[in-house]
């Protein structure tokens, strides 16, 4: 098939499935066509089967908001036409289904079907969707989509009810190469010593540092973790609560024991150095990063909200508290981190999740078979 990919290229979930998907998708020898505003920050641009088109978004004096939807409608009906497209896969609903959409219709007026699908991926339901100023035109988009997914059923079901959506929405989850997340021995045994000393403990926390992921609880959890026993913590990534974390982090006392490494490329390879991930977000409709974690080997103390229980069975594969319970969640690390056994067990059952559950060879399959579907059904009116 030919696949035309639009998403945020920066760095968050949505656009790591986006650019994954594609990857996964061209190296089965499908034609990717990525249609962003910067070369997806996972991408090379030498892959096989994978060509980057940029929108251009052109400025004028009148305008005080260059109107980029536009911009992405015209290329993505462009692209689409050069390359003769299959079909359109959008990520994040706004504004991409509408541009989307846009699209379709002015291929449409030339005599030519382009369906797109939509997937949504969280704040776009669940926090900007809900903005009065986005909802109409976001539930508009949705409800016009050939096809729409969404990473949970939580998501789903957010979806029909925030927005009062009754149309079909397959659920599909994220998922993760497992081949490429896993744990390599020789490569911990080489790199860990630069974060950690023997005997002592590595957590690990990765996300776009928004206020909705809690870095401030992430610290406090360490913070009480290390009273325990020696550890260490790894934040990977960067964002607006950033410099409250460097600043909490220096309160506590615990400067020399938290690496802050900021955006890094292959988050697959400092992963498997850890003990265990901390994810203490408000809201995670699926929690992308807990899942590359598990499958590298390391399980995950977070919180029970939106779709993180689909993918974390407290007690199991992982630790889940309530949202806020910093106390708990130490708790819960240390009573891991402290029995090797017990860490062995939640590592080997993190693993075994991802790979029986997430693996990409599982899950692709399940994007060809909707595409297939939504290619042959008869163009909406
Ligand atoms: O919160 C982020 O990391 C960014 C956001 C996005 O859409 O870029 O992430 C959402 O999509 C991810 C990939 O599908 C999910 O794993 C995250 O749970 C989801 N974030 C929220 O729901 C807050």
């Amino acid at each position: 098939m030919k696949i035309g990919i639009t998403c945020y290229p920066t760095y968050g979930g949505s656009g790591v499935v986006a650019t994954e998907l594609g990857i996964e998708l061209a190296a089965r020898g499908h034609e990717i066509h990525f249609i962003t505003y910067s070369q997806p920050f996972r991408l090379t641009g030498r892959e096989a089967n994978i060509r980057y088109h940029e929108v251009p978004v052109s400025n004028y004096p009148l305008f005080e908001y260059p109107p980029y939807d536009l911009a992405l409608a015209t290329r993505m009906a462009e692209v689409a036409e050069f390359h003769n497209l299959d079909l359109l896969h959008v990520h994040y609903a706004i504004p991409h289904s509408v541009s989307a959409l846009l699209a379709r219709q002015m291929l449409a007026a030339r005599g030519r079907h382009l369906p797109f699908i939509t997937t949504l991926h969280g704040t776009d339901i669940t926090l900007v969707g809900l903005d009065r100023s986005y909802l109409p035109i976001t539930r508009f988009g949705i409800d016009e989509s050939d096809g729409v997914t969404a990473i949970s059923s939580y998501l789903r079901d957010q979806t029909r009810e925030n927005l009062g959506i009754t149309r079909d929405i397959e659920v599909i989850r994220n998922f993760v190469n497992c081949d490429f997340y896993q744990r390599d021995a020789a490569l911990v045994a080489q790199q860990r010593p630069r974060f950690a000393k023997p005997g002592e403990r590595l957590l690990v926390h990765l996300s776009n540092f928004r206020p909705v992921k809690r870095v401030l609880d992430v610290i406090e959890v360490f913070s009480r973790v290390n009273r325990a026993l020696p550890a260490r913590l790894l934040l990977i990534g960067d964002g607006p609560d950033r410099s409250a974390a460097e600043f909490l982090t220096m309160r506590l006392g615990l400067a020399d024991r938290v690496d802050f490494v900021g955006k890094q490329e292959n988050v697959n390879e400092l992963l498997a150095l850890s003990d265990l991930m901390l994810m203490p977000s408000q809201l995670e409709s699926f929690g992308l990063a807990a899942l590359e974690a598990m499958a590298c080997c390391v399980p995950a103390v977070a919180t029970r909200v939106g779709g993180v229980p689909e993918l974390i069975d407290s007690g199991k594969n992982g630790l889940l508290y309530e949202v806020g319970d910093v106390d708990g969640m130490a708790a819960g690390a240390i009573s891991i981190l402290s029995d090797p056994a017990v860490l062995e067990r939640f590592s080997k059952a993190a693993r075994r999740t991802a790979q029986d559950q997430f693996c990409a060879s599982r899950i692709i399959p399940l994007y060809e078979r909707y595409y297939e579907r939504i290619i042959a059904a008869p163009p909406r009116k």
